[in-house]
């Protein structure tokens, strides 16, 4: 099989200039809580008003914010090279899309989805969860963000690994190496691996290249 030529691995990092919070910077809290404690199946169970919360504030937050340089960067590789080009994400943003990207593997979610647990259907979904609206398809008021929670097994992770094998060249691109099993991705490469991050990411001594900066000026340098 012949795989996609180039994997690209995108992490918060690459929305941040759009005005998006990451996980881990500027203290990484959200209302005081670790976002790691509330992006889990447990924290929904025990609070789910609050889980609720934390990603109707994301979504809405999403509204207004806009694809930057890198994001544009990435559609146009994606037009030079089509399917040699395989763009993973563990954001659930969609502002890799909203710069043009047309395929897109969402490993972590989207937050402009809903899942409903009671008939297992998802749905596009734009406005808020928190007041519990009924599932388009069933009727049901069981829709919870459609977003792989830490414990949950994130989404097509065979397509990615077959891809990872297969590639010339592995680029991550603003994200701390810290989340599993994204984290592992550079050791799954078979070619060469060139990671572009404000800095050293945890697994950057990993990478044939790392080199640091923000993205809006990494990628389209690297793009071009
Ligand atoms: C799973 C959705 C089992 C939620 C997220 C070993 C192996 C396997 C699993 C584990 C393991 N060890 C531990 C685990 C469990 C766990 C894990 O990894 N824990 C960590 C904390 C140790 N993993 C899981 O639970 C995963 N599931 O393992 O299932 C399994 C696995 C395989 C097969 C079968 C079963 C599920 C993980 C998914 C969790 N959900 N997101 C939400 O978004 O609310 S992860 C969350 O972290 C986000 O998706 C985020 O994208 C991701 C990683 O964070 P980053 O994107 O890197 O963001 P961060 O803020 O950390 O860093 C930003 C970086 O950008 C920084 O480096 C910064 O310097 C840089 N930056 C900032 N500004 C700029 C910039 N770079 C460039 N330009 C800038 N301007």
């Amino acid at each position: 099989m012949n795989g996609p030529r180039v994997v690209v691995l995108t992490g918060a990092g690459i929305s941040a200039e759009s005005g998006l919070a990451t996980f881990r910077d500027s203290g990484g809290l959200w209302e005081g809580h670790d976002p790691m404690q509330v992006a889990t199946p447990e924290a929904y169970a025990d609070d789910p008003d609050l889980v609720l919360r934390f990603y109707d504030e994301r979504r809405d937050a999403l509204a207004h914010a806009v694809p930057n340089a890198a994001h544009l960067a990435l559609a146009r590789l994606e037009d030079a090279l089509g399917d040699d080009l395989l763009l993973v994400t563990q954001n659930v943003d969609d502002l890799h899309e909203r710069a043009g990207s047309r395929r897109v593997h969402h490993v972590h979610g989207s937050l402009r989805s809903a899942w409903c647990t009671a008939c297992d259907e998802r749905h596009d979904w734009d406005g808020p969860l928190l007041h519990r609206p009924p599932c388009p398809a069933c009727g049901a008021r069981d829709l919870r963000p459609d977003i792989v929670w830490f414990g949950e097994v994130p989404h097509g992770l065979p397509l990615v690994e077959d891809a990872l094998e297969e590639c010339d060249l592995f680029v991550s691109i603003g994200t701390s190496g810290l989340v599993y099993p994204a984290a592992a991705f550079v050791h799954w490469a078979r070619g060469s691996t060139l990671e572009l991050n404000l800095e050293p990411s945890a697994g950057a001594t990993g990478f044939a290249q790392s080199r640091q900066g923000p993205a809006t000026v990494l990628v389209p340098q690297w793009v071009e």
